[in-house]
């Protein structure tokens, strides 16, 4: 007999209470898992802004569901816009182009200014004033490892 009812990982950039519907589904386990699982959950998305996270359990007499060695962190590169590993020239032209508000193209994908958080948070190398020629000095230097 399965157990199973619902494990799930919601998060909200809006309101921290459940019952304002601004929770959205990040992951949900398939099934009651037997043992201890690690579990990643990409936020790139949601880089920069203020988010609540929620583990929803739902069940009556159900499967259990422990949760253990919760953290968020951070990996990205500063400076990798185009987020393939490295800083090179095609992420300075991308910090260029940001600086003075023209569109850039990461993975085939067009945007326009306003850049969305994830962005700007991987080209403000410098972490002041969002991004301008300062970073794309910062980025050309750690591009021929000056930095
Ligand atoms: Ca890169
Ligand atoms: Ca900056």
């Amino acid at each position: 007999m399965n157990w199973y009812n619902y494990s799930g990982v919601m998060i909200s950039s809006g309101s921290g209470d459940p019952s304002d519907g601004d929770f959205v589904q990040l992951y949900e386990s398939s099934a009651a898992l037997p043992d201890w699982t690690k579990k990643e959950i990409d936020l790139f998305p949601y880089a920069g802004e203020i988010v609540y996270i929620a583990f929803n359990y739902r069940g009556d007499f159900s499967h259990a569901w422990l949760i253990d060695a919760f953290c968020v962190s951070s990996s990205f590169l500063p400076g990798d816009i185009n987020e393939d590993g490295t800083v090179d020239i095609s992420d300075v032209i991308l910090c260029l182009r940001m600086s003075i508000g023209l569109p850039v193209t990461v993975e085939s994908v067009e945007y326009p200014a306003p850049y969305e958080n994830g962005l700007i948070q991987r080209a403000d190398i410098n972490l002041q004033d969002g991004v301008n020629i300062s970073d794309v000095i910062l980025i050309l230097r750690r591009s021929i490892g000056l930095d």
